[in-house]
């Protein structure tokens, strides 16, 4: 992509009301612009971010044997007083009415509409268990958006919902869940740590946040530091064994949101020199909530002894767009974002010194074309702006890789070469820029 038909509207000056990084960032390297309270645009920048992550997210359900649809963003009053939410729900919910006077809604969760969709094309516990997901935009009118993306009205989620014959099959499901997400997380370089939680507007009696520690996070949490180093299941992980020893060895230590803490318990159960007491971002939040919805709505199947069954059921719901702000949140400096391979934008930046200039244009054109028939994302600064505000652009906008081509050192056939994580600079010959970039971001974007 040639930055000059790119669209990236850069801000010069930080926006006042943004308290932190992650919100700076992303409105001051282009990625969203604000609409309403809480209400963003997505620009092509942050776009490319939210896409990615979304990918991740959908290979990991996809793995775990969860099966993708789409359902609607507006949803119908009928359906969520069948569940006796539609009262209980509150202000948070976006009510609409049409032209007919019909009362609508703009989904905040959809339980219930998968749940109609269930009960119309499943008769038989022989059709169980089934996993299906969804990637949509909800909206909830919460009373303090806040933290650009973190807190958002309107927010991309990603929510699964599991249907099963009895407890124990249901608790498999959940399991499943519990894996794919330690492992979604790790994916995007963030380790995620899973804590016990409140159920609140879902319902049920099981349930887990996925915590990624952050100064800047909105809750605070408490846990045993030997959770902060467990190692993540690894790719070949068999989603159809038996996952209980992972969760076992994921659940032993003492992890909780404050909602949850017990400081008798902490003290107790983790040693002094292992508790942690910090602050962090919900990435995703995890329900078994069993015949809350079923039993209501009559989603029920024949039982092998006949008899009508209500399904076991759990929802699972990552926060698609909340991850762009918890990931700048983990990886940033002063000078802006510093993107892990595996969701930013573009894999590398090229950076043309003199546009206009045959050798450069010419150098540029040909390291372009090489990375692209890599497989690498590549954004070139083909501008006229002066090198300087070259820089400080590709360093804000953090692309692992920047790759840097002036008349100085073309003369000696030399390409400059930025590794965004560490600021790590090195020379190579301009002939081998591309291969040697292919070569790094590959290796990085492979993962276990
Ligand atoms: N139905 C369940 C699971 S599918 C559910 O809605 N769970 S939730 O309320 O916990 O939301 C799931 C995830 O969405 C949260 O873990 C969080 O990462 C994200 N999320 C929730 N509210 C917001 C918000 N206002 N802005 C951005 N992300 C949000």
């Amino acid at each position: 992509m040639r930055l000059s038909r790119y669209y990236l509207p850069l801000l010069k000056e930080t926006p006042a009301d943004a308290q932190i990084a992650s919100h700076r960032l992303m409105l001051r390297a282009g990625m969203i612009r604000q609409e309403g309270a809480g209400i963003y645009a997505w620009l092509p920048l942050g776009f490319r971010v939210l896409k990615k992550i979304e990918q991740i997210v959908r290979e990991e359900q996809d793995r775990a044997g969860a099966v993708e649809m789409l359902m609607p963003t507006i949803q119908s009053a009928e359906l969520w007083r069948e569940s006796g939410r539609y009262d209980a729900y509150g202000k948070e919910m976006l009510r609409i009415t049409d032209r007919a006077d019909r009362e609508m809604l703009f989904g905040p969760t959809n339980e219930e509409m998968i749940t109609e969709i269930f009960r119309a094309g499943v008769r038989s516990y022989k059709d169980l268990p089934k996993m299906l997901y969804h990637i949509q935009w909800k909206f909830r009118d919460e009373i303090r958006p806040r933290f650009g993306v973190m807190r958002g009205r309107e927010f991309l989620m990603k929510d699964t919902y599991s249907f099963d014959i009895d407890e124990s099959a249901g608790r498999e499901s959940y399991n499943k869940m519990f894996v794919a997400y330690l492992r979604t997380f790790a994916r995007m370089g963030l380790k995620s740590i899973p804590m016990r939680a409140e159920t609140g507007p879902i319902g049920g009696d099981l349930s887990h946040e996925f915590i990624v520690l952050a100064d800047t996070g909105e809750s605070a949490v408490y846990c045993d530091r030997q959770l902060v180093d467990m190692d993540t299941p690894k790719k070949d992980i068999d989603f159809d064994g038996d996952l209980q020893p992972v969760i076992d060895q994921f659940t032993a230590h003492y992890a909780a949101t404050d909602e949850m803490h017990d400081e008798a318990d902490f003290e107790k159960e983790v040693d002094a020199a292992n508790r942690v007491s910090a602050r962090g971002i919900e990435v995703g939040h995890i329900f078994f909530f069993g015949d809350k919805y079923s039993k209501p709505m009559k989603a029920v199947v024949a039982g092998p002894e006949g008899g009508e069954i209500p399904v076991q059921m759990g929802s699972y719901g990552v926060g698609v767009s909340r991850l762009l702000g918890a990931i700048i949140e983990a990886y940033h400096d002063d000078d802006g974002c510093k993107w892990p391979a595996s969701v930013a934008p573009f894999h590398a930046g090229l950076v043309n010194l003199r546009a206009g200039d045959d050798a450069c244009d010419e150098a540029c054109a040909r390291i372009y074309d090489e990375l692209t028939g890599q497989g690498v994302e590549v954004l070139y600064d083909d501008t006229g702006a002066r090198p300087g505000e070259k820089f400080a652009r590709m360093d804000l906008i953090g692309l692992p890789y920047q790759i840097v081509i002036g008349p100085r050192g073309l003369e000696n056939g030399e390409a400059e070469i930025k590794r965004r994580a560490d600021g790590e600079k090195s020379t190579c010959a301009v002939d081998a820029a591309a291969a040697q970039i292919a070569a790094s971001v590959k290796k990085e974007l492979s993962y276990d």
